[in-house]
């Protein structure tokens, strides 16, 4: 039996359409679920929709909707961006279907049941724009006097009647998960953050609302909604098939990593295996936090009017170039300012130059002098096998920074490969042993075809279209392309189609 992976994106707010941002970590995600099935995992790949709460309540209020018509509208555009971003995913969950309410009416039973819910009234600071409850020391004020939250939002004060979960003992737990899993958080310097929130001391947190009525009720007392978050996290264990226990999906639980941006890791690191522990769940595995994309340096909002469309990123530039760009530019983790001229720059260089020349001119010789036939390596040399060793070796290298998600990394082991190979064709240069040794030609092509073969194979969870037409060039069967298929080898005198380049320049037009 395979083994088992599950992964998550965040359940992206329907406030507004979808933007580079919320693509980002989808591709994110996308990409590494795809490395895990590349490499025998069965995995299930979930994303969707956060529906409820006050900020989508007053978003569909400014648009003159009901809050469920104007949901389905906005959820459906993040789905679609899904599909045309060509996502993986398993499953896409909204908050607003019958599975949720029934999953988070069932967890909040449990977390009765064990006597971590109590009902009381909160008086404090909340955050609309995050969903977040916050202390006064966290908050400041700006010189006209109004407090904003660490995050910029703005905050109001709140006084209703809420039922509580007794986050303040779990303080302890907490600090003990972390250091018996220190791969929890990720990256390390996330982890620190929420070591130090957790260790300053935890409050109970307010888990429920009465001042609106958008949301999941809360089991016995209509008058109450769940706090957001306690919806929404709860999504990744619905989607498992909670609280069905005898579900298939269930197997899939906990979560091997839930990836988010750096915005929500306190839910996901704090709130989330609290609330599982004091369920008596199973904690997720990992949660990484990856950093912002700005615009020009500043944070994208629609009011500042710069906001990226991914769909028109992936349109002008191609899908692969755009998911390339992402993972490529900025390690995973850091922060990155959007830029076009660096996408088209490592377009041009790194994939057309670098990889798409490397191709075509190694097939079109195959094409030319080898009567398009896939050539044996019978006159190998010292320097072959330091190639080809290089290139074998990227499936451990490659898998171990997949394991952390350095996905920048990953890359750049490849392409350390990539640029070996382009220096051994020009120092071969194959197609001046074609009037000298036509044998050691043809030795050479072939190392070449199975130098790209291994970069191609692993560049797939990447560039998967684009991959995909690569490995049709090089003639690699469709039922050979897993990581596990690489230790077979191709078989010598296969006709090749004829070449055709995978990546051509991008040439912008001229003003
Ligand atoms: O927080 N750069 O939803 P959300 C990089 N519903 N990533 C960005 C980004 C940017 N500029 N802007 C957004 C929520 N993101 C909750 C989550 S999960 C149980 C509930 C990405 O619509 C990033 O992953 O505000 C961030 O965490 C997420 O979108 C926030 O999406």
């Amino acid at each position: 039996m395979k083994p088992k992976y599950y992964i998550t994106t965040p359940i992206y707010y329907v406030n507004g359409a979808p933007h580079i941002g919320h693509a980002y970590t989808t591709i994110a995600c996308d990409v590494m679920a795809r490395f895990k099935r590349l490499d025998g995992y069965d995995v299930f790949f979930l994303t969707g929709t956060d529906e409820h709460g006050q900020k989508v309540e007053k978003a569909a209020g400014d648009a003159g909707m009901d809050p469920q018509s104007f949901t389905d509208g906005t959820s459906a555009l993040f789905r679609s961006l899904t599909e045309r971003l060509k996502i993986s995913n398993d499953d896409f969950i909204r908050t607003t279907e019958a599975r949720h309410k029934a999953s988070c009416q069932a967890l909040w039973q449990t977390l009765a049941a064990n006597n971590q819910i109590y009902l009381g009234g909160y008086e404090g600071w909340y955050a609309v724009r995050d969903e977040a409850f916050y202390d006064e020391g966290e908050l400041t004020t700006r010189p006209d006097g109004t407090k904003v939250a660490p995050s910029g939002a703005p905050v109001e004060w709140v006084v209703e009647p809420s039922y509580f979960f007794r986050l303040s003992e779990w303080g302890d737990k907490l600090l003990e998960f972390y250091e018996q899993n220190p791969d929890f958080i990720a990256p390390a310097s996330r982890r620190n953050e929420v070591i130090s929130f957790v260790k300053s001391g935890l409050r109970d947190l307010s888990v429920s609302r009465t001042s609106f009525t958008w949301g999941v009720k809360v089991p016995d007392d209509e008058a109450h909604v769940m706090y957001v978050w306690l919806d929404a996290l709860t999504n990744y264990i619905t989607a498992a098939g909670y609280p069905d226990a005898g579900a298939e999906r269930w197997g899939f639980w906990p979560a091997d990593l839930h990836v988010v941006g750096k915005d929500i890791l306190r839910f996901h690191a704090i709130y989330w295996p609290a609330f599982l522990m004091a369920a008596k769940l199973p904690t997720p595995k990992r949660v990484y936090a990856h950093g912002w994309w700005t615009a020009g340096g500043e944070k994208m909002s629609k009011s500042l009017g710069n906001v990226i469309d991914p769909q028109e990123l992936a349109d002008t530039f191609g899908l692969d170039s755009l998911r390339y760009f992402l993972l490529r530019e900025v390690p995973f983790g850091n922060d990155g300012t959007f830029s076009r001229k660096a996408l088209i720059s490592r377009l041009n260089t790194e994939l057309a130059n670098d990889l798409g020349n490397l191709a075509q001119r190694s097939l079109s010789l195959i094409a030319r002098n080898c009567d398009g036939r896939l050539p044996g390596d019978d006159l190998a040399t010292a320097e072959d096998a330091d190639l080809l060793g290089a290139a074998n070796a990227l499936v451990e290298g490659v898998r171990a920074r997949m394991e952390r998600q350095a996905f920048g990394d990953a890359l750049e082991e490849i392409w350390k490969v990539i640029r070996a190979a382009n220096a051994y064709i020009d120092h071969q240069a194959p197609w001046a042993l074609k009037k000298t040794d036509i044998n050691r030609m043809r030795c050479v092509l072939r190392v070449l075809v199975d130098v790209l073969r291994i970069v191609a194979t692993l560049l797939q969870p990447f560039m998967p279209d684009k991959m995909a037409a690569m490995l049709d060039q090089l003639g690699v069967p469709t039922t050979m392309r897993q990581i596990a298929d690489l230790e077979h080898r191709l078989a010598e005198g296969v006709a090749l189609p004829a070449p055709q380049g995978v990546f051509p320049r991008f040439v912008e037009d001229a003003e």
